[in-house]
């Protein structure tokens, strides 16, 4: 068996000291032991996924700038399902190693739960379908620092994760009873607002578009100091054919993770302002971010989403967008502020304030429509992601931010 105190010690000198994820039981001891430890962060993901795509913005933050400090996705195996869609298209994709550990519920020839069994018995050959090797949390102490040692290796290797599987009783019981502290920002809500310039009534035909919005963006954003993240699909694509910058990143698949990889950039770089540009479709499929956001979200992370009612990439299906009230849900899941807008001159200055004690939302009511033979991006993913975070390494360097 591992004691919590013995795992958090060694994954802290190979540089594990950021963590997301959602509990198991089989956890209990190892997550209680990070959430008592000041130097560690954890944070509490709505779901798997976003668990992943926040800690794949860790990387994105840190992996350049404090090459020794990684992160870890802590999960559940049934949580493993939801996190498919970024572990196949964001951390696969541009190549963002982290470390999973995944528990393993359901484990054939152990009595457990119906709900475990199917997934029980997939979970190694999920994970290897995936391409993530995978190898079980060693139950010896010295066998824990070669494990380690070889997660690392293959993640410097390959710039993708590598897992952990954790058996029943892997992680020693804990005898801790004290406080686990909630985080510190859940108390801010007293302070937040809610402001409205959209003139409701405005023809949808005659609002700005998405070419007239991320335009605004792109003059309103230094290169040097604000990285713009693009939710997938036409949002990305336009950034990119209106002006390519290092500081974009261009996501594709894993829809909806823009705002998780974004509070993961944000929290562990407070040295540059972090745009996160989402779509509702997007917005819509992992809300569960928001409450992540309202809680951990610094002040130097800004949502902006872009609503045109539809899931305009996939060819115009109307989304539920105009019966959801998005700032009135980003000021009571804790964000400092949500602004609904319809007016160009509104983004340009709200993008420019700087005087935000919290993360802010803001939504901006677009019309449909996108340019003709509209580009897809010429670099790789994986050139978008060497770029963005050397430019980012290289800006901090210069000491121009
Ligand atoms: C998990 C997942 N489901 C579906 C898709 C296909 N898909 C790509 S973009 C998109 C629509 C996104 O809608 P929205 O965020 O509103 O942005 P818009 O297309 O309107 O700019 C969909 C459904 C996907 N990439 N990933």
């Amino acid at each position: 068996m591992i004691r919590s105190e013995t795992f958090v010690e060694s994954a802290r000198r190979h540089g594990f000291v950021w963590y997301a994820g959602v509990p198991c039981s089989f956890l209990t001891p190892l997550i209680n032991r990070l959430l008592r430890d000041d130097s560690i962060h954890y944070l509490c993901a709505a779901n798997e996924g976003d668990a992943v795509a926040l800690i794949a913005g860790v990387t994105l933050g840190v992996g350049a700038h404090v090459p020794m400090t990684r992160g870890v996705s802590l999960m559940q195996n049934s949580g493993l399902s939801n996190a498919v869609s970024p572990l196949t298209s964001l951390t696969w994709t541009f190549r963002l190693p982290q470390l999973l550990i995944v528990t393993w519920r359901g484990e054939p020839g152990f009595q457990d739960e119906p709900q475990h069994e199917l997934m029980g018995s997939i979970t190694p050959s999920l994970l290897s379908a995936m391409q993530i090797p995978w190898e079980l949390l060693p139950s010896e102490h010295s066998a824990l620092e070669p494990a380690f040692e070889r997660a690392i290796a293959y993640m410097n290797r390959t710039a993708r994760p590598y897992a952990f599987i954790v058996r029943k009783g892997a992680v020693a019981v804990d005898r801790y009873q004290g406080p686990l502290l909630p985080p510190e920002r859940a108390l801010v809500h007293e302070r937040n607002r809610i402001f409205t310039e959209a003139r409701r009534n405005v023809v949808k035909a005659e609002r700005p578009s998405r070419t007239d919005v991320l335009r605004a963006v792109i003059q309103a954003t230094s290169e040097a100091s604000t990285a713009v993240l693009a939710s997938t699909g036409y949002c990305g694509r336009e950034l990119y054919a209106l002006r390519d910058r290092s500081n974009h990143f261009y996501m594709v698949g894993s829809m909806g993770c823009v705002l998780p990889l974004a509070l993961g950039l944000a929290l562990s770089r407070p040295d540059i302002r972090v745009v996160a540009v989402d779509g509702d479709g997007s917005a819509l499929m992992r809300m569960g971010a928001f409450a992540t956001v309202g809680t951990y979200g610094p002040s130097n992370l800004s949502h902006l989403l872009l609503d045109n009612g539809e899931h305009e990439s996939t060819g115009g299906q109307a989304t539920v967008s105009p019966s959801v009230d998005f700032a009135r849900i980003a000021v009571s899941c804790g964000y400092q502020s949500a602004l609904e807008m319809d007016r160009i001159c509104d983004v340009s200055a709200w993008l420019k304030q700087s005087d935000s004690q919290g993360p802010r939302f803001a939504r901006f009511l677009m019309r449909p429509g996108y340019p003709p033979d509209l580009p897809r991006p010429s670099l790789g993913p994986e050139e978008v992601k060497t770029r963005f975070m050397a430019h980012f390494a290289r800006s901090n360097d210069r000491g121009n931010i």
